[in-house]
């Protein structure tokens, strides 16, 4: 599959539907070749980096067993692997714990990178622009209430400011980093699509089209959809989710 299949939804015919995700099956016990353990992933649907790691997974073809975490309910499981209690964490048939969501998308791509996502460029510092300053200005501003309406305000404006750089971005090329999708753009995806959630309305009323038009794709796309499914939480004892 490449970019444009999973990019350019508007453009192409929308492929039929997976099959429902199912329960991992390992088969039969005298199933030959042995079936390859896959990866854990305990996962949030609704969490930005998670979201970032399920599109570098999915991106990827990487099948994982994945687990639905409650952020107030985490599996015991999880916390003995990645004691620091965040999603997303994948934990490999080896035992390795990759439990930052940039690490799982390198350690995806780095496999298997078939939409080329893995380029060099401004990828670093984009991520950690988004991180370190955006994401705190994102929660500042996405929770009505909690902060006062100057605090907020102000949120929105330092938000803005970033969101402004990538709109001139998105003027001199069609992805953050070049012609194609890459790491940093669904890397920073789901932050910009929170950041938009809060006031839906405003949003759309500000200068920055491109933005919008570069959103607005990646909502429709494909892959986007197949890593937003539903899953019921797991519990301990409980095969996960085949994924993707
Ligand atoms: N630096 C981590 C941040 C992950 C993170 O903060 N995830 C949030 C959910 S969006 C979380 O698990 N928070 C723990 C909690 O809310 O208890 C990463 O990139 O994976």
């Amino acid at each position: 599959m490449n970019d444009a299949t999973l990019l350019h939804v508007k453009r192409k015919k929308r492929p039929s539907p997976p099959p429902p995700a199912a329960p991992i099956d390992s088969g039969p016990a005298s199933a030959f070749p042995p079936p390859m353990t896959p990866p854990v992933l305990y996962s949030f649907r609704r969490c930005p980096y998670a979201m970032r790691a399920r599109l570098a997974l999915a991106a990827s073809g990487q099948r994982c067993e994945l687990r639905e975490v409650e952020l107030k309910r985490k599996p015991l499981e999880m916390l003995a692997a990645s004691p620091k209690g965040t999603v997303p964490v994948l934990v490999l048939a080896d035992g390795t714990v990759i439990d930052q969501s940039l690490d799982i998308m390198r350690w995806a791509l780095a496999a298997h990178d078939p939409l080329r996502w893995l380029q060099p460029g401004d990828t670093e510092a984009l991520v950690a622009a988004c991180d370190d300053h955006f994401k705190p200005q994102l929660d500042r501003y996405k929770y009505p209430g909690r902060f006062a309406d100057a605090v907020q305000a102000e949120a929105r404006e330092q938000g803005a400011r970033f969101l402004r750089e990538l709109e001139a971005r998105l003027a001199a090329s069609a992805f953050l980093l070049g012609a194609h999708a890459t790491l940093a753009d669904a890397a920073l995806m789901p932050f910009v699509r929170q950041y938009a959630m809060v006031e839906p309305a405003w949003f759309e009323a500000q200068p920055w089209p491109r933005l919008r038009a570069w959103l607005a794709d990646w909502i429709a796309s494909p892959l986007f959809d197949s890593v937003m499914r539903k899953n019921p939480p797991w519990r301990s004892g409980e095969a996960g989710i085949a994924f993707p």
